[in-house]
């Protein structure tokens, strides 16, 4: 029997089988999955084959065979390790949840986001949320941001989910499609999660999150289905993608204004930095790249010297 992994405790995963039951497995003893140093097999949105439904117990149910991933995101298993630990599994969206205040999400925040999910190959959709309690002044904040990101080429909507604006538009946007919610602490995913599927029942203002965050072994992720299909992946404590395999001059890859720019620098292997008719540069100056998103990209190339895993954010 065939089935997805809805739910990942570490040790048990809940798995909606495709004739409608929810069981709780666990993996094999021996199995193993190839390929991958990982301190779990099997992740939330995993496609899995559940060997024994027929007579499963709590007891009897195994997942026996995992299906290939189309992606996966990961972080470091601990601070130390080389291991990985998978957060999520075949994505379709990541939904970034941004407001302009209360709290503030930052560009580099944005920046770094957006560049994962180009990483990842994963197309990224930013619904600006809490959109009922905005000053004129944030208002064109946002305006501003919109226009910034949209010219990029990346889809923004504009959300409240305490009163339901746009969210028939978002839900149209996500069904059927394995969403990957993300944002700052405070922003309103769970309150979101709430509003599009009642059943989740998440904790909204929850602040025990944030001391979730190091605590490795008590994360766990859960992908909540849509009525429309697909569904929401929430994982408490990670407020974007973990880890992943970057290195410096690859990250302009991930930029795609920067990128795009790029092409005009004199030398291939530009690091549009310090070198002579670098064209990133030149198009900064002519105050056709922002300011926000050069500086985004000179961070991510600095800390890919420290290592290439990187503890999620
Ligand atoms: N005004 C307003 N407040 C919101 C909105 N969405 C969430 N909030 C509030 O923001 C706070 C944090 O929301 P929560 O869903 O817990 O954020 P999370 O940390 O991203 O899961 C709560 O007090 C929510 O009621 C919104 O659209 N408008
Ligand atoms: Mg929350
Ligand atoms: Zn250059």
């Amino acid at each position: 029997m065939k089935g997805l992994v809805v739910r990942s405790t570490g040790s048990w995963y809940d798995v909606l089988t495709d004739d409608g039951r929810r069981l709780t497995c666990k993996v094999k003893g021996n199995f193993r999955l190839r390929g991958i140093r990982s301190t779990n097999p099997v992740a939330v949105g995993d496609r899995v084959e559940v060997g024994n439904p027929e007579s499963a117990t709590d007891e009897a149910a195994f997942i026996t065979e995992v299906f290939d991933r189309r992606n996966h995101i990961v972080r470091k298993a601990s601070n130390l390790s080389k291991q990985s630990h998978i957060l999520a599994a075949n994505i379709d969206l990541a939904l970034l949840i941004v407001t302009v205040a209360r709290p503030e999400t930052s560009t580099t925040f944005i920046d770094r986001f957006l560049a994962c999910a180009e990483a990842y190959r994963v197309p990224a959709l930013i619904a600006f949320n809490k959109t009922d309690e905005l000053t004129e002044a944030e208002r064109e904040a946002q305006d501003y941001l919109a226009t910034l990101y949209g010219d990029i080429g990346y889809e923004t909507l504009s959300i409240s989910a305490l009163r339901g604006t746009g969210l028939a538009e978002l839900r149209a946007r996500l069904a059927g499609r394995t969403t990957l919610l993300a944002g700052n602490s405070g922003v309103g995913k769970s309150t979101l999660l709430n509003a599009l599927i009642p059943e989740a029942n998440a904790r909204t203002a929850d602040i025990s999150e944030a001391h979730q965050t190091g605590m490795h072994t008590t994360t766990y992720s859960e992908l909540y289905p849509l009525p429309e299909g697909g569904g929401l992946i929430d994982i408490p404590g990670i407020k974007g993608f973990g880890t992943f395999d970057i290195e410096p001059e690859e990250v302009a890859h991930y930029f795609r204004d920067i990128f795009r720019i790029s092409r005009d620098c004199r030398f291939h292997n530009c690091t549009h930095t310090h070198e002579p008719e670098c064209a990133v540069v030149r198009a900064l100056e002519e105050h056709r790249l922002a300011p926000s998103r050069y500086q985004s990209y000179l961070s991510m190339m600095q800390d890919k010297d420290g290592g290439k895993y990187r503890a999620a954010y």
